[in-house]
């Protein structure tokens, strides 16, 4: 279907096909501006924003709070590098160490940047601590994972548009496929594994939630073989799923939790990898780092962030709009709506139509009538908007979405 285009919007799509690589392929919309739930392009047209920037905007774009305290940090000190001390590491590290119940927490920037933290936490500790023979560290990881595109993490990828030619792959993984514990049981034999790498809710596979009871379980059986459960929390994480972790559903502590994304409201990247000292003192100084890890900037973003999400009762937000989302989008009883699934606001639908375009039409009818989601992997669009819509903003946004399924057929 084509999209009504203006003329501004292709000045945009045009610069970037120039000057831009092209790894990504947008929805031909051009942002400009973002408040709460909506966002508007070049044209001053409004839009709810279903996709919150894949779950790094959980308290609404540009947060007052948020960007209040990115503002006054930045006018007093933006970075010192871990070189030096400064007065607002120890705070953060304070902070967010007790919320979430663990000795210490190593802070990095992206998501991808605290998994291969974790990864290489876990191998240290399998050396140093659990005794697996030099270099033989074996990580568990589950098919159709998604935990970032380095080449450490893309090696243990089953995504080929994530891995293809961009070998030689790293080893030290095995996949198994996701919410199968007597394929967890089976591969935690092999003395040699350290640790299980896991998404509580596969995201990118199209938000697919495991079997009541799989985390808890694995969780047992990671302890019963000296398992790390590495928990990737960074799209799943921070009151997504309606609650302050997707793992604290079935009350499940990892060992190694990883956050990322909302962790900074959308701010700039800030991520973080927390677990005890058994496991974070393994590493010394002058083992691991990075030149903006921990900073002042990103440390006083990250409590603001952190604070709003409790302060404002996202998750239990997340939680009644979430069901209302599922009910509502289920009562449409669409023909081309396969299935509705999810957990709080990680949700997604799966298209069901001959047309394999399908979804990718049904996103530019949305966008056409104000509101912005992305198709994953073919069939399947996530609807995952800010932690803080209203009631009747949901329900003018499904009506959005009856709309745009009744111009499909
Ligand atoms: C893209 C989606 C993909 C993640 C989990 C680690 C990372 C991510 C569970 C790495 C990042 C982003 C990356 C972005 C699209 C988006 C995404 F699921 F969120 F939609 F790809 F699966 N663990 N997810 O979801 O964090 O290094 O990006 O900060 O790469 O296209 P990052």
């Amino acid at each position: 279907m084509q999209s009504l285009i203006s003329s501004t919007s292709q000045y945009y799509f045009d610069i970037e096909a120039q000057y831009g690589a092209h790894n990504y392929h947008p929805l031909p919309v051009v942002l400009a501006k973002g408040k709460g739930v909506h966002v508007w392009d070049v044209d001053g047209k409004q839009y709810y924003d279903f996709l919150s920037g894949y779950s790094a905007v959980n308290q609404g774009h540009c947060h007052p709070q948020i960007v209040d305290a990115f503002i006054e940090q930045a006018q007093k000190l933006t970075l010192t590098s871990r070189a030096f001390y400064n007065d607002a590491l120890g705070a953060y590290e304070k902070y967010i160490t007790t919320l979430f119940g663990y000795d210490k927490v190593l802070p990095m920037n992206t998501g991808v940047e605290a998994v291969e933290t974790g990864i290489k936490l876990c191998r240290k500790w399998a050396y140093e601590v659990k005794g697996v023979p030099q270099d033989k560290a074996e990580i568990i990881v589950c098919e159709k994972n998604f935990h970032g595109r380095t080449s450490t993490v893309i090696s243990f990828s089953s995504d080929p548009d994530s891995k293809n030619n961009f070998g030689p792959y790293m080893p030290g993984f095995t996949a198994i496929p996701f919410n199968d514990l007597k394929a967890l049981e089976a591969a935690l034999e092999n003395k040699n594994v350290t640790g299980f790498l896991v998404e509580p809710i596969q995201g990118e596979a199209g938000v697919v939630v495991p079997d009541d009871g799989y985390l808890k379980k694995a969780k047992s059986i990671c302890e019963k073989h000296n398992v790390l459960l590495i928990a990737d929390e960074i799209q799943t994480g921070l009151c997504r799923t309606g609650k302050m972790l997707a793992c604290d559903h079935e009350n499940v502590k990892p060992d190694i939790l990883l956050l990322g994304k909302a962790l900074s409201g959308g701010m700039l990247p800030v991520s973080a990898v927390l677990c005890n000292d058994e496991i974070m003192m393994t590493i010394k100084p002058g083992e691991h780092g990075s030149t903006y890890g921990g900073n002042p900037l990103a440390c006083k973003t990250a409590i603001a962030s952190l604070q709003v999400l409790q302060d404002e009762n996202m998750a239990e937000n997340a939680v009644l709009m979430g069901n209302l989302l599922r009910s509502e989008l289920e009562k449409l009883n669409s023909p081309f709506i396969s299935q509705v699934r999810g957990k709080g606001l990680l949700n997604a639908i799966v298209i069901n139509h001959t047309n394999k375009d399908a979804a990718w039409e049904l996103c530019i009818r949305m966008k056409e009538n104000g509101l912005l989601a992305k198709p994953t992997h073919g069939d399947k669009i996530r609807f995952a908007p800010p932690l803080i819509i209203k009631k009747e903003e949901m329900i003018e946004a499904v009506e959005i979405v009856a709309k745009s399924l009744e111009e499909m057929s």
